[in-house]
């Protein structure tokens, strides 16, 4: 026979917020790149996430953030950060994903783009309120480095071990960036029309500035990076156009970016770590 509770035993005990400050912080630490590491050996060190997602277990996170990183044929790289970010983001006591967006085939790479479909494709998920773009060969170094947007985009980057821990150039705006799902749609998300390296990064800093938006930035002591070596890749070439493209940026930001990003989703794959999307994003016109 059936046994009625009573309505307050069914409902689950509500977690309170985490503390404002993570107590599991640790500031700087050690990273180690061993190249006897497998994708195996950090599945097991992070039992706590299911396809790619963590929510802290004891207490109701604060903030939700997706993590976007571009990718092709970087394999050892993804296996690094992923072995540095899972961790360093449960210690933070976020709820968040990690979302691999992988360009099928051997045209030229486009960064921007495959960020572009990383944000739309998330947010059929959840609705994430926080993202972040992310590069697959740069290990945040520091905890306090924190994995949250602000009332302004935000440039994680401002120093990386090849190149001193400086700041590039004042309006330098690559790497890893936080934006609100908000400030985002705003600016209509990236460019869709930077093929090969460089120059997205510029155009987004422009999309914000004509927003009337101020990039912030972390101390210089938190936000450092360790970029992992690597030659510039085959199929990612100079983009002899960009200088081109960001002079027309003021013009066009509307009717290129979120809105026209066009592409076709070869398959979402819920793997332990992260949710791998593989797109064909097409190929420059
Ligand atoms: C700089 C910027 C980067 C971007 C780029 C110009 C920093 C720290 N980073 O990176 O954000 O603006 O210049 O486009 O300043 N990728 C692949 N496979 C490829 C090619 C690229 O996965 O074949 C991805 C990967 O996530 C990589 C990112 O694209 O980290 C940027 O490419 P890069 O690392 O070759 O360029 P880099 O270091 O000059
Ligand atoms: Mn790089």
């Amino acid at each position: 026979f059936w046994t009625v509770k009573p309505d307050h035993l069914n409902t689950l005990p509500t977690k309170v917020e985490c503390p404002q400050e993570s107590q599991l912080l640790q500031g700087a630490v050690n990273l180690s790149f061993e190249s006897s590491l497998t994708l195996k050996d950090v599945e097991r060190e992070n039992k706590g996430v299911t396809e790619g997602e963590y929510e802290p277990p004891n207490c109701a996170a604060r903030h939700s953030v997706a993590i976007l990183i571009p990718h092709r044929n970087r394999e050892r790289h993804l296996l690094y950060l992923l072995h540095h970010l899972h961790p360093f983001l449960q210690r933070q006591q976020l709820h968040y994903a990690i979302y691999v967006i992988q360009q099928e085939g051997d045209e030229t790479f486009n960064r921007a783009k495959l960020l572009n479909v990383g944000y739309l494709e998330a947010l059929k998920d959840y609705n994430w309120e926080c993202f972040i773009f992310h590069d697959v060969d740069l290990v945040p170094e520091n905890d306090h480095n924190l994995y949250i947007c602000d009332n302004q985009p935000k440039h994680l980057v401002v120093g990386r071990n090849v190149t001193g821990y400086k700041l590039r150039y004042k309006g330098y705006f690559g790497g890893v960036t936080a934006l609100t799902k908000d400030q985002f749609f705003e600016v209509n998300g990236f460019s869709n029309n930077y093929w090969g390296w460089g120059g997205e990064d510029d155009d987004l800093r422009m999309r914000v500035e004509l927003h009337k938006m101020k990039i912030m930035r972390p101390p210089a002591s938190v936000a450092r990076y360790t970029m992992v070596f690597h030659k510039r890749d085959s199929g990612n070439e100079i983009n002899k156009n960009r200088m081109m493209l960001l002079r027309r940026t003021p013009y066009v930001w509307k009717k290129d970016g979120l809105n026209s990003c066009s592409y076709k989703t070869l398959s979402v794959d819920r793997l332990p770590l992260y949710v791998n999307v593989t797109v064909d994003i097409g190929k420059s016109q």
